[in-house]
């Protein structure tokens, strides 16, 4: 059995180094909890980023996938299988989308959006053909492909990737003059995520999103809401946009869609937008595959029947609560929605990682984000007790 250390040598030696990982090696998952190769148990406040909201190896998930492995786990979309329209009509009938169009990851399904937009905006919206413009934010995370990065305004992100995909505005996230300023003859759609993730859990202004619901009416833009990181009752609701009182044109969903168990990704939009795809148009090897769909549909139904989004509601204002009681002169702010949190610490209390650090040294694994932030996002099973405790070893960490 090698050692954590042959481990960790091993992946430095022959993997690329696109992460600098926390030296922790993990081997079991249950619920909200990870345990390492030595035995260590961890509290996961960081759930895959999301993409585990239902808890690690989820029993029913876990039964799903085994069940249907067993008959049949991929036939490409050449041929029908009898599991794609079941999750269609679990999907349609949980968010009211019209049409679905089934992906592997998140940053295919972003893809996969703004094709579609384009191609809607050059055929209903007469925009000129190779002309349309996609709008965006500031601080953006939609993924990692070329086209993406290619909006993205962080130079990590794009540094050395070039040349970079054209039609792509920038606008500040929260800012509705910037966005209706932005907007023209060409403008196809407008690509935002409900609250920023990555950029360490940033919240709109009030009323910011029913303002951008008007304006994309008003002027026919698409709004499409990558609720990726934010769906599937991470924010407290199944879908962000729910706070804020309004209805995308096309939502992006991932992550949580399979429960962490399998790459499942969906483009939900209206009858317009996703019909402008013919048959041949668009595509992809795994895109709809029967296990997939087997397993989405689990991972959904868990999340509801077992009150996942309703905890993440009360356990998240709790939390926030709890964190907003902690008395540290390196806390900045603690902000948050649902069971979506972040804790920013002021300039001067020192690089976010060396929490993170003291928070694996007590069983909580967590991540930073730019420096100053440390994002909470337990899985939405998570007790009020685990959450106690949570906060217990925070406020050691902090001091
Ligand atoms: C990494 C970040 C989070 C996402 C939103 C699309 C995607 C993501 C809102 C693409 C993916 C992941 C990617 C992963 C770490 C993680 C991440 F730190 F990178 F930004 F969550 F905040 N839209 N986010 O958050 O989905 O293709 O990855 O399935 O790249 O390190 P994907």
């Amino acid at each position: 059995m090698p050692t954590p250390a042959d481990t960790i040598a091993t992946l430095q030696r022959l993997g690329a180094h696109n992460y600098q990982p926390l030296d922790v090696v993990l081997t079991r998952g249950e619920g909200v909890w990870l345990w390492d190769v030595e035995g260590n148990k961890y509290l996961d406040c960081l759930s895959a980023y999301s993409a585990v909201n239902q808890g690690h190896c989820h029993p029913r998930i876990l039964q799903a996938m085994t069940e249907q492995a067993q008959r049949l786990t991929l036939t490409s979309r050449a041929f029908r299988n009898d599991q794609l329209a079941l999750l269609y009509e679990e999907l349609a009938e949980l968010t009211g989308s019209a049409k679905i169009l089934p992906m592997n990851s998140g940053a295919e399904a972003v893809e996969s959006g703004v094709k579609a937009a384009r191609k809607w905006g050059y055929e209903e919206r007469g925009i000129p053909e190779s002309e349309a413009e996609v709008i965006v934010c500031e601080d953006n995370f939609h993924g990692r492909t070329i086209s993406i990065v290619s909006f993205s305004t962080d130079p990590m992100a794009r540094n050395g990737f070039g040349p970079f995909t054209p039609g792509f505005r920038v606008v500040p996230f929260g800012d509705i003059d910037a966005l209706r300023a932005a907007i023209n003859p060409k403008t196809a759609a407008f690509l935002v995520e409900p609250i920023q993730g990555e950029a360490g859990v940033n919240i709109p202004p009030p009323g910011y999103f029913r303002q951008v619901r008007e304006v994309c009416t008003e002027r026919g833009v698409t709004l499409i809401l990558d609720e990726i990181q934010t769906g599937l009752g991470r924010t407290g609701r199944l879908l962000a946009e729910e706070h804020e009182g309004i209805e995308a044109d096309m939502t992006l969903v991932g992550k949580a869609l399979s429960g962490g168990f399998y790459p499942v990704s969906a483009v939900l939009s209206n009858e317009n937008v996703l019909g402008v795809l013919k048959p041949g148009e668009h595509g992809s090897t795994f895109g709809g595959n029967p296990l997939a769909a087997a397993v989405a549909r689990t991972a959904l139904r868990v999340l509801i029947d077992e009150g996942m989004i309703e905890n993440s509601a009360a356990l998240g204002a709790y939390f926030l609560g709890r964190l907003r009681e902690i008395r540290s002169d390196k806390v900045k702010e603690a902000r948050g929605r649902g069971l979506m949190l972040a804790i920013e610490l002021e300039a001067d209390a020192g690089p976010a990682k060396a929490v993170v650090l003291a928070l694996k040294d007590r069983g909580v694994l967590a991540k930073d984000t730019h420096g100053s932030t440390i994002r909470i996002s337990p899985p939405l099973v998570i007790t009020r007790d685990q959450v106690d405790w949570a906060v217990e070893q925070i406020e050691h960490a902090l001091a």
